[in-house]
Formats: C-alpha cells, structure tokens, sequence
C-alpha cells in the first residue's frame, strides 16, 4: 500500500522510524480544553503516559463485583481469553458492551473530557478489556506498541488514539505491572515477519508478531529506562497508542486485575487494514464509529 505511513510486518527487516504524527491533538477553537493541566500535558507529550493516583477508588468494588459477573456469563464465548498454557482467564473483552456501570465509568464525566483533549476530537471507543493476571500463574506481556497491533491487523491510520485503564487490585513491583518506556512512543517500530490469518487467535494469549527483536530493544534502551507503573486500586492511567510497554509474569501471592478501554478519534477512522488481511472481530476492535457521549 503507498500510503502506508507506518509499514510493518511486510517480510523486511526491522527498523525504527520516527513517529510522524502529533502526540496531543489540538481541538476546534469552539471547545475549552481545560481538564489536563499544561503539566500534565507535558508529561504526556514527553513520556507517552499519565498516572491519576486515587482517581476513582469508589468505583473498584462496583467494576470488580462486574468482572465476577461477566466471567461467568459470558463463559465459552470468544470475549473470554484464557492463559497461554492453562485455563486461568487472561483477558475479558468488551466488558462496556455488557455492562451498564462499566460502560458509565468509561463515559464519566471525569474521565471523557481528558481524552477528548488528548485527541482534540470527540472519540470512540475501539476496544475495551480486562486483564486478569492471576497469582503465580498470570503471564507476561511482551514489548509491543498496540498501534503497531491496530494498524497492521484494524487498519488504523494514524497515532491518535490512547487507553485508558483503572487498577482494580493493587498493582505493585512483584505482581506483574505495568512496564513502560517513557518517551519510546516518538518512535515506530516497524517489525519483521507478516501476519498470518486469524493471528489474534494465538496472540491474544502470546504475543509474537509485532514484538521488537532484542537488538532492536538494545537501542530503544540505550538512552531511555523502563519504569513500572505502581499504584493502588482505583488509580487511573492514561497512555498514549505507540507506546512501547509490556509486563512480567506475577508470581507473587497477589492476583492483578486492570480494566481497559481504547479510544480512537472520529478522525482516524479504521481502513482496510495494512497487513492485507480482514479485520479483526468486532468484539476486539469495533468498527462503529459512533461518538460517545458523557454519561448522565
Ligand atoms: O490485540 C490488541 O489489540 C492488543 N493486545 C495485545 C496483547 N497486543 C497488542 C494490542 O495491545
Ligand atoms: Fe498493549
């Protein structure tokens, strides 16, 4: 395709080019853009991500007393992930499509705003989920940026769209948290390999397309560090769509549970996507892209 600004995944070999498009999006003049401070802004700009400690503690007990609900109701269904060598549940997708307050919370009125500055456009919602790890046997993550995944398998064009995910346990060093790379997402890994059809039927458990080769790694840390991202039930986390994060098997007492939901503009429309294959199921990336609207 010629105007594949982010090949990847196309047979050669792997590269890193520079992002080409911006980090914060800036709205229309008709809209005040005041929710995130201008510090606040330049930490995302520079690093890729924002941390919201004690966001909203009172909705955890709700949003978990939800996921209880859906791993039971929606047992043998496709939205259930299981671990990659075991049947402990890795992943519950679209829990906004089957649950009223999950789907409130991701609409809140505390929450939306951010993201419609983040992007500088009304938003919707792609993709959202759970991820479970549980105690001792919850797996890794590997390196990967989700719009690498989003462009070549969704078809998404450009970098503006984010994830925003709430700690549901705490999530802490020994538990399998977040890792991130702050600043990588100024960056585009181009990878090797091509995707083969239905290829999120295996990486949603592993991930192996799409995951930077060591040597490739070795450069994007040389002058840049990984941190882990920490923090109590009810924190709150915004990062942006290229960047590079991952994180390690918990093999600690304590199970780690976070909820996610992605959000792309209304002006980065899904195409057919890059790698040449169909889309990816609708309960793992939607095509609708009805504005969402704040929640009453
Ligand atoms: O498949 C997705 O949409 C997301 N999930 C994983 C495990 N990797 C890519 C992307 O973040
Ligand atoms: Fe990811």
């Amino acid at each position: 395709m010629t105007d594949d600004l982010y090949p990847s995944r196309m047979g050669g070999r792997e590269q890193i080019i520079p992002r080409q498009d911006p980090v914060i999006y800036q709205h229309g003049l008709s809209r005040p853009d005041d929710s995130l401070r201008q510090s606040q802004l330049e930490h995302y700009e520079k690093n890729g991500y924002l941390v919201f400690p004690e966001f909203m503690p009172e909705m955890v007990e709700p949003l978990q007393a939800e996921v209880q609900r859906l791993r039971h109701s929606l047992e043998g269904r496709e939205e259930l992930v299981r671990e990659p060598q075991g049947t402990e549940l890795r992943t519950i997708f679209n829990p906004c499509r089957f649950s009223r307050i999950v789907d409130g919370f991701f609409r809140h009125p505390k929450l939306l705003p951010m993201v419609q500055q983040l992007l500088g456009s009304d938003v919707y919602q792609m993709q959202s989920r759970v991820n479970n790890k549980p105690a001792y046997t919850g797996k890794s993550f590997a390196w990967h940026s989700d719009f690498e995944t989003w462009h070549v398998e969704d078809g998404m064009p450009r970098m503006r769209a984010l994830t925003a995910w709430i700690m549901l346990t705490e999530n802490h060093e020994h538990n399998g948290p977040l890792y991130v790379i702050p600043g990588s997402h100024h960056l585009y890994i181009s990878c090797r390999g091509r995707t083969a059809a239905d290829n999120y039927k295996t990486s949603l458990r592993q991930q192996k397309l799409g995951v930077p080769q060591p040597q490739t790694m070795r450069e994007v840390l040389g002058d840049r560090e990984i941190h882990a991202i920490t923090g109590k039930p009810g924190t709150l986390v915004i990062h942006e769509c290229n960047l590079l994060h991952g994180s390690p098997d918990n093999i600690s007492n304590d199970p780690r549970q976070v909820m996610m939901c992605v959000y792309n503009s209304v002006h980065n429309r899904p195409r057919a996507p890059f790698g040449g294959l169909q889309p990816r199921p609708d309960f793992l990336s939607s095509r609708d892209t009805t504005p969402v609207s704040l929640a009453a």
